[in-house]
């Protein structure tokens, strides 16, 4: 499916993951509402930079907004934004604890529900979710990540129970590993140990160009993506 013209509002697309995904659409076409709090455009073509926390509300809501008076319409809307801190539950200090909900789980609620009725409105809808592998499986020293990961699975496969007949698409992405600030960060992200094997961000932006390019007959409801280096849990 051809997506040329079309119209995407990505959250965390300053780096990493969503402005990996943010440059593969660019590069179909598509035209951009890019939102983080750095507000960065990635000097792409057609691409809107939008200075936006998505533990905002309000924030997010304008965003959306502005993405739609600036190119019209809105037919794809990602929910990428997160944060990640690994430690026990009772020594992962509060202030991790309440960023990774309201980033990871509480920003993508506010996001997907800004985007919608948009998306339902293009007739051609599409909602995508970076989630995590930690969304799908318990991992140890990632209680309340996996929280907000399960979270952000859960939300979405209901979407798509409440949004299919309205010919909008739901699709969780599941990745293990990605070589981003998010896994670099020290004692913050994921272990950089592990680093030479992990997926590039734009490893993962190919799957979901992949998924937004599928005849519009069918939709993928969620991908698992791992890198060989890391086992499958089962
Ligand atoms: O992370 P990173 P990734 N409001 O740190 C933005 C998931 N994932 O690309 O605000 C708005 O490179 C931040 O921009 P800025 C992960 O859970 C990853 O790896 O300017 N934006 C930046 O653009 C997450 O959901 C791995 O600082 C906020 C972006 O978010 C997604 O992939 C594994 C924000 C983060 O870029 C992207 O992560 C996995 C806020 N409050 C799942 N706070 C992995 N990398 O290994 C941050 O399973 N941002």
């Amino acid at each position: 499916m051809n997506l040329q013209g079309k119209v995407a509002f990505i959250t965390g697309a300053s780096r990493g993951i969503g402005a990996a995904v943010a440059r593969a659409l660019s590069s179909e076409g598509v035209k951009l509402g890019l939102a983080s709090r750095s507000g960065a455009d990635l000097d792409l073509p057609d691409a809107l930079g939008l200075v936006c926390d998505v533990r905002n509300r309000g924030q997010v809501e304008r965003a959306v907004a502005a993405t739609v008076e600036r190119f019209g319409r809105l037919d794809i809307c990602i929910a990428n934004a997160g944060v990640g801190s690994y430690h026990s539950l009772v020594e992962l200090s509060p202030e991790h604890l309440e960023e990774m909900i309201d980033v990871n789980l509480k920003g993508t609620i506010y996001t997907h529900r800004a985007g919608i009725p948009h998306l339902i409105a293009s007739g051609e809808g599409d909602l995508v979710t970076i989630a995590s592998e930690a969304g799908r499986r318990g991992l140890p020293g990632e209680a309340v990540y996996c929280a907000s990961k399960f979270g952000q699975v859960g939300l979405t496969r209901a979407l798509d129970h409440e949004l299919r007949e309205k010919n909008v698409r739901c699709t969780n992405v599941c990745p293990g590993g990605v070589a981003t600030d998010f896994a670099l960060a020290d004692g913050y992200g994921r272990t950089p140990d592990v680093l030479p094997g992990m997926m590039s961000a734009e490893d993962v932006a190919e799957i979901v160009l992949f998924i937004l390019t599928r005849p519009r007959n069918h939709r993928i409801l969620e991908t698992a993506i791992r890198p060989m280096t890391e086992a499958s849990w089962g």
